[in-house]
């Protein structure tokens, strides 16, 4: 397997609406982010991956783009933006951009002139569809395909009396990349900001550029179960594989494509070795986990077994194609890490860090979702109107109409809404927790009064200063970069345990996702050994020689490094 940097980088996440206001327009911005530039190099990280910051109307915070090289005004300037690269850059980090181009804004030129006729050039940049008729001879759109947020996929426009595709909202119709034009125009954008100096992209919804040529209807109506309609379509490979041709392979950059409903195989096609297409992928089964049957809002409980089960089968796919891992707990559209997957009452603060220890030692790129550094959680919302996000606003009318009940969607939206992540960052006490001095346009989380950045860089225990030790214990050692991954006792439903190799080198880590003391055997290379203990989340020994049976304190996490008899 090849060295990469990409391989060896710890990247941050930053959603630039929330993350510091330099105006006092409620909204942050990108000069906000360069006043905050030596805190993100404090953390240790090396890549920054910044949300859309293109000019857009903002139907859906910026992936509803309308100029691809032209920064959204509300965000700052061109100027801003080469500022907050060469700052970067003088710091050591490399900065992705997240490419949006499986649609487009409706307010794109493209748009506006392919809606214009049938036959002008830009036309075919989009999806047209002739009607359906019913046996009635009423209108109907051309499939059943459902958008996701909402309502159908399909929109009719009385101009040319065709409809066009959105899987998203109706304000970001599919760009049609059978068509050889569009896709010269995306990979010349790609070069343009790879001239700029750019690192690489995230890229967004990236396997469903590739729609099945007769637009079959769903066999059922769960889209994301069923691919064989817009997702991993039949020229997906041979599309990236372009893109990689004319844009990616004369660049050195890293490449992260997100993919909801990728079958492994698919993966190791984009992200193997050998590929020439993407880096890595952002496989999501492992965010998906507490879903039931009827999707995203049907919450049930999640298993460690099946968190265990996910990142070893991707795991061992990426082993076998020479490909590598992206390892996230979160992103902008996912509830917070420790809200989710750890206890955000009693244990916030050893549940944050035994998280941080996972995401820092599993095989992969770890990804940190701004805030998560200090443990922020979920905020609790109890007025429909304080949500911003036009997926639970769009999902609560539609819920409302079918009979559901308001608490129970509510408390849906309080554990599993993305606005849960996109509360402003919390960077002191003070009101608006320093995020804007004016009104911040998503509410801010009241708990910021104790979790802010002040309070946890005064306080040695706190989540910021494990975070920065588990990244400066990743970035020093190779065993938990390239080393080999191996759970131990998989069965475990409380501890998630497991050995990272390399060489003579050997990490063996313990992670309690339970709020209870659990006994576990240790394997033998490791009991009545002389261990180091790298780090806990718990007070230690710097040396160890622990017995057959080791007890884990509540959500305990415990990394070991020694001179272990293999
Ligand atoms: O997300 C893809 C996506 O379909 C889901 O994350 C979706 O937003 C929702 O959570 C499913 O329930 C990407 C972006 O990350 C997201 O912010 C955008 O809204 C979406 O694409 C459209 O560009």
């Amino acid at each position: 397997m090849n060295k990469k940097w990409w391989k060896e980088g710890v990247v941050y996440q930053i959603y630039p609406r929330s993350y510091k206001d330099s105006t006092g327009n409620g909204v942050g911005d990108l000069r906000g982010i360069i006043e905050k530039l030596d805190y993100i190099q404090s953390l240790g990280v090396t890549i920054i991956w910044l949300n859309p910051i293109y000019t857009s109307p903002n139907d859906d915070n910026g992936y509803d783009i309308s100029d691809y090289q032209n920064i959204m005004s509300e965000f700052g300037t061109m100027r801003d933006f080469d500022e907050l690269l060469s700052g970067l850059h003088r710091r050591g980090i490399k900065l992705i951009m997240d490419l949006v181009v499986n649609h487009s804004s409706d307010e794109h030129n493209w748009f506006i002139h392919s809606k214009e006729s049938k036959n002008n050039r830009y036309r075919d940049y989009y999806i047209w569809k002739d009607p359906a008729y019913d046996k009635t001879g009423t209108i109907m759109p051309p499939n059943n395909w459902g958008s996701v947020f909402g309502g159908p996929a399909w929109e009719y426009d009385d101009t040319t009396n065709q409809y066009f595709l959105h899987i998203f909202s109706k304000k970001q119709p599919d760009l049609n990349w059978d068509n050889q034009v569009l896709r010269n125009e995306i990979f010349s954008m790609m070069n343009w900001w790879f001239d700029k100096g750019i690192d690489g992209f995230r890229m967004d919804v990236i396997n469903m550029i590739s729609k099945y040529p007769d637009f079959p209807d769903y066999n059922n109506n769960i889209a994301w179960l069923d691919n064989k309609t817009f997702m991993n379509g039949p020229n997906l490979h041979k599309y990236l594989k372009e893109m990689y041709e004319k844009s990616l392979k004369k660049y050195d950059v890293m490449t992260v494509g997100e993919c909801f409903g990728l079958p492994l195989e698919e993966g190791k096609k984009m992200a193997g070795e050998d590929a020439n297409e993407l880096s890595m992928v952002f496989q999501m089964e492992h965010v998906d986990l507490g879903s039931g049957t009827y999707g995203k809002w049907d919450i049930v409980p999640w298993k460690l077994t099946s968190l265990k089960d996910i990142f070893n089968k991707w795991y061992v796919a990426m082993e076998e194609c020479n490909g590598w891992n992206s390892i996230f707990l979160m992103n902008h559209d996912q509830p917070r890490s420790v809200s989710k997957f750890g206890n955000d009452k009693k244990y916030r603060v050893e549940s944050a860090k035994m998280l941080a220890t996972m995401k820092l030692t599993l095989k992969g790129t770890p990804y940190i979702y701004q805030g998560e550094e200090i443990g922020m959680t979920n905020i609790a919302i109890d007025t429909i109107s304080d949500y911003k996000d036009l997926e639970i606003l769009n999902h609560y009318k539609e819920a409302i109409e079918r009979g559901e009940k308001h608490e129970k969607l509510l408390s849906a939206y309080n554990y599993k809404g993305r606005d849960n992540a996109r509360t402003p960052m919390q960077w002191d006490a003070e009101e608006n927790a320093g995020f804007t001095t004016g009104t911040p346009w998503l509410k801010v989380n009241p708990n910021h009064k104790e979790i802010n950045v002040i309070n946890a860089e005064n306080d040695a225990n706190s989540v910021l200063h494990y975070y920065r030790k588990m990244i400066a214990l990743r970035n020093a050692n190779e065993a938990l970069i390239y080393g080999t991954f191996e759970i131990v006792d998989y069965s475990n439903e409380k501890i998630f345990a497991y050995f990272r190799k390399l060489g003579n080198t050997v990490f063996f880590i313990m992670l309690n996702f339970s709020e209870n003391k659990v006994r576990f055997t240790l394997p033998d290379s490791i009991a009545h050994s002389k261990v180091t203990v790298i780090i806990s989340n718990y007070p230690k020994p710097e040396t160890m020689q622990p017995d057959s049976e080791y007890e884990l304190q509540p959500y305990e996490a415990i990394v070991f490094k020694g001179a272990l008899k293999m």
